[in-house]
């Protein structure tokens, strides 16, 4: 018997929105045999173009796709909504500076939240617009009722990235690399931490000698990543940013494999000395019974102290900026 889920995404005449519908549509995200509906959230300026990318949506003539509705007011898009994919976001203009970007965006968060109201009992957030562990954080605290371990925001891009150069670096297949945490901020500061990434099954820091790159150049790239696309491509990520939104709302519906954890950024429980309630980045484990726990008990010796200490440091810095939204 086929079931229906009903997923909203915002910002979805964007970028990121063009390289994600298709494949959600498509039933890649839910498998085949779950029906989909699209509820696409736009801002007014943006409906003439997100009109044409629900045209060439239904032009795919998915058969998994049963309706594609455009909306302006996130209320209305996000009613009945199992998932809420907030991709949408202002930009960073010319000049300026990340605490600017926090305040101009942090008013689209609070009103998403508050709009979550009328969503399906089950809805559970992914926030990809950045600053998005701080835009994470505004929108849940803005939910009335809707519990918090129902919100995460992405760093799986982040993993991803961390993934494909560890591979490279070791000359092995990316899928023998495996338990690649990113720790903290969705920012330069996050902490991508190789000392329990597995590659193999064998210890990162044992296949891979160099360990002045892993500490230096590895941590770097991942870091940057995000700039370096932008100076060659002149555009942002996007493909590779919709494909780990895809990864990411997958691990939190799929029981996680014995032995292996993910990345994304979630309230803390307190673990690992971050601040209860901070959205934090932290290895994941979805449980069968479809909730996920922070896995426990990792140690951290000086070095990855130290990263922890700078990003949780960012984190409670942006916090402190939005204090008034919380
Ligand atoms: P685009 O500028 O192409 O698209 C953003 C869309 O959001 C626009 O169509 C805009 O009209 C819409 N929007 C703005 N305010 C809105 C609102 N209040 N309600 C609904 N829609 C609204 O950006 P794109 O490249 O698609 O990136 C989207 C966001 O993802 C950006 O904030 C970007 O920084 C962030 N990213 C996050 C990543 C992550 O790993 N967490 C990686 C990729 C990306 O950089």
């Amino acid at each position: 018997m086929s079931s229906t889920v009903r997923v909203a995404v915002t910002g979805a005449a964007g970028q990121i929105g063009y390289s994600l519908l298709f494949r959600i549509a498509s039933g890649e995200l839910f498998g085949r045999d779950t029906k989909v509906e699209l509820n696409l959230v736009e801002i007014p300026v943006a409906l003439e173009a997100l009109n044409g990318t629900a045209m060439e949506v239904n032009d795919c003539a998915f058969d998994t796709l049963t309706s594609i509705n455009c909306f302006d007011d996130p209320a209305r898009g996000f009613e009945g909504c199992n998932w809420v994919l907030m991709v949408g976001s202002k930009p960073r203009g010319p000049g300026m500076e990340r605490n600017d970007l926090i305040r101009e965006n942090g008013p689209i968060f609070t009103g998403q939240g508050q709009a979550l109201q009328k969503a399906a009992a089950d809805v559970r957030v992914a926030v990809v617009g950045n600053p998005c562990n701080t835009n994470c954080l505004i929108a849940a605290a803005n939910a009335d009722g809707i519990p918090r371990d129902r919100f995460s925001a992405m760093t799986r891009l982040d993993e991803n990235r961390a993934r494909h150069q560890l591979a490279h670096k070791a000359g092995v297949a990316v899928d023998q690399v495996s338990n690649m945490t990113i720790w903290g901020n969705h920012s330069a500061t996050q902490f991508p931490d190789f000392f329990h990434a597995r590659i193999a099954g064998r210890a990162a820091t044992d296949v891979i000698s160099d360990h002045q790159w892993l500490q230096g150049e590895f941590i770097a790239n991942v870091q940057k990543r995000g700039a370096a696309i932008i100076k060659a491509r002149g555009k942002s990520s996007a493909a590779s940013a919709a494909n780990a939104l895809l990864d990411h709302v997958k691990s939190f519906i799929e029981p996680t494999a014995d032995g292996h954890w993910f990345s994304a950024a979630v309230p803390s429980d307190g673990s690992y000395g971050v601040d209860e309630g901070l959205i934090f980045s932290f290895p994941l484990r979805t449980k069968d019974d479809g909730n996920y726990e922070i896995v426990k008990g990792l140690a951290h010796n000086e070095f990855a102290q130290e990263k922890m200490h700078t990003t949780l440091t960012e984190l409670r810095e942006e916090n402190a900026v939005v204090k008034d939204l919380l």
